[in-house]
């Protein structure tokens, strides 16, 4: 059956048609604009699942939602396709950098954005969580100093995941020639065809 992706233009949602399209899994997308204003997504997003967020995906009549357990199911569907590596180490880094993109980069890079604003009132806190993303990132600069992806050589859903809060740091948030690792990586990814047509796919995306 076809999966349903419920795509917010410009969001996290953008890796899993990236992910869709490694996968080769057939799909749909049904987009999403934000609120102009509050960049808020529609209420119709909550007639869906009551949280109204994206990514969620519809498959075989259920509703599934956050990004890491969108990318497992995925995988699992494609027999084990971009999963975890065969080997012990890979399999554990795998397993962290599924949950560290959300549970580790993204709570810091959301404060900066709020931060950001509440202009002069979030001042005093604009160093302190810069500095949070900061140690994030030069410690991440040297996961990569002797490997070409996340989990090891081969590109796996551990990738998909890293790389919209890294897209986010490099529009926003430090990420420069500082990280050559870092900046390799993302030059890697975003040559891919399947990635490439994952954009033309989801509509505006400001971070690629
Ligand atoms: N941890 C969740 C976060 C979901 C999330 O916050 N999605 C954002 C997209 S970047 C969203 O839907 N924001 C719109 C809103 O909150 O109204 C996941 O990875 O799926």
């Amino acid at each position: 059956m076809t999966i349903t992706l419920h795509h917010l233009e410009n969001s996290r949602s953008q890796r899993i048609i990236w992910l869709l399209e490694e996968l080769g899994l057939p799909y749909e997308i049904k987009r999403y604009e934000r609120n102009p204003k509050t960049q808020k997504a529609p209420d119709s997003l909550k007639a869906i699942h009551p949280l109204g967020k994206s990514p969620m995906i519809e498959d075989d009549g259920e509703v599934i939602i956050e990004t890491a357990a969108i990318a497992e199911y995925l995988v699992a569907k494609a027999g084990g396709k971009l999963g975890a590596p065969g080997d012990a180490r890979g399999e554990r880094l795998y397993t962290q950098y599924l949950h560290f993109a959300e549970g580790s980069m993204m709570p810091p890079l959301y404060g900066l954005l709020v931060v950001g604003r509440l202009g002069l009132l979030g001042l005093p806190a604009r160093k302190p969580v810069g500095q949070m993303v900061t140690d994030l990132l030069v410690w991440l600069e040297t996961e990569l100093a002797d490997r070409a992806y996340f989990a090891g050589d081969q590109l796996t859903a551990a990738d998909v995941m890293m790389s919209f809060p890294l897209e986010a740091c490099r529009s926003r948030a430090g990420l420069d020639e500082r990280y050559p690792n870092l900046l390799a990586w993302l030059k890697k990814i975003h040559a891919r065809p399947q990635y490439q047509t994952a954009l033309e796919k989801g509509g505006p995306y400001a971070y690629a």
